[in-house]
């Protein structure tokens, strides 16, 4: 099976997770350069401000990067002219299945990597030509499913035969290394990245996660069909009271409109869509990113060195002696 480094045309097998908003040529550039797979996050903007980031990306770094497509956004065939026209190396995308895309992004000579969260949608996007797959658990921040990523990750391995890169819940070398075991060549990295230096996030939104323990974060949204996991604050508490009134759908969702900006520029963190994994308690300071794919396959390499010493019941023995 062809190496994860290889279709992404990098150094490390790592994904920087896309983050609507928060994710542009700035972090995108800073990840590519660091050994990774830097993207840009085109959900909710527009096909002009799509083009610039990519012309400012490629100002910043000679290394391949890739663009996110969120499926939900009704702009999303302006957003793929963009890309095909300018040839980005790679395309992930979420929230969606984008079967009927991938022909098109191919001939590009697009490579097409689907975020997904179900067993389901991973075999329908390997049919329809994916050249790889993330498969994302619940604990992932933003959009989401149901599967836990220990639980869904291995059953997206067994169901097709593309490589598979794991993702929710994943910050240090221990998340890559466990990912490996379960079957994944690679991994998809996001609320790690966006302490990164080169974040252009609000400072406050950075502090937040700094501080995260880790029961900070909730899935909102379950009743509408679009759950969404974020930082708990007074927005997830009155959107959680609506869903248990069982409110309209319309009424929640108009009370979430423009919120993700309101944390992402004004750094409104209590009334604010404030989107975090669950392993925000693990990130502790803000680094660069080429700092923090550094650090992570380093640990990742001791972790596998360390496997010379295997534990039996309890007691650590060596492999050798
Ligand atoms: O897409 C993501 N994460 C995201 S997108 C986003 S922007 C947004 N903001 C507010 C509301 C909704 C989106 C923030 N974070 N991750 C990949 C992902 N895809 N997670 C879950 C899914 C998913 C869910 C249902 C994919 C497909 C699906 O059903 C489609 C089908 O045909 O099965």
């Amino acid at each position: 099976m062809i190496n994860v480094c290889d279709i992404l045309g990098t150094e490390y097998p790592v994904i920087q997770g896309a983050m609507a908003r928060i994710a542009d040529s700035s972090l995108a550039a800073a990840v590519s350069n660091g050994g990774g797979l830097g993207i840009i996050a085109a959900g909710g903007e527009s096909a002009d401000w799509l083009r610039e980031e990519i012309k400012k990306t490629r100002d910043l770094t000679d290394k391949p990067f890739g663009v996110n497509l969120m499926l939900l956004a009704d702009n999303v065939e302006e957003l793929i002219d963009v890309v095909c026209q300018e040839k980005v190396a790679v395309v992930t995308t979420g929230a969606g299945n984008p079967g009927k895309y991938i022909p098109k992004l191919k001939e590009a000579g697009i490579k097409v990597i689907p975020v997904v969260a179900s067993v389901a949608l991973a075999i329908r996007v390997a049919r329809a030509g994916a050249d790889a797959i993330v498969a994302e658990g619940t604990e992932a921040g933003g959009h989401i499913g149901e599967g836990a990523t220990m639980a869904m990750l291995p059953q997206v391995v067994d169901a097709v035969n593309i490589p598979v890169l794991g993702a929710g819940g994943i910050a240090d070398g221990r998340g890559i290394a466990a990912a490996y075991m379960l079957g994944a060549k690679g991994v998809q990295i996001g609320t790690r990245f966006l302490v990164a230096k080169e974040c252009t996030v609000a400072q406050a939104y950075k502090d937040t996660i700094i501080k995260a323990k880790d029961t900070d974060t909730v899935a909102t949204g379950r009743s509408t069909g679009h759950p969404v996991r974020v930082i708990k604050n007074k927005l997830s508490r009155q959107i959680l009271s609506l869903e248990k009134q069982n409110e309209d759908t319309a009424k929640i969702d108009a009370l979430c409109t423009g919120k993700l900006s309101a944390a992402v520029r004004d750094g409104d963190m209590k009334y604010g869509s404030v989107m975090s994994g669950q392993i925000a308690g693990l990130v502790k300071k803000e680094q660069t990113a080429a700092e923090i794919i550094e650090e992570m396959f380093e640990e990742v390499e001791k972790i596998y060195e360390d496997r010379n010493n295997i534990c039996r019941a309890g007691r650590t023995v060596s492999r050798n002696g």
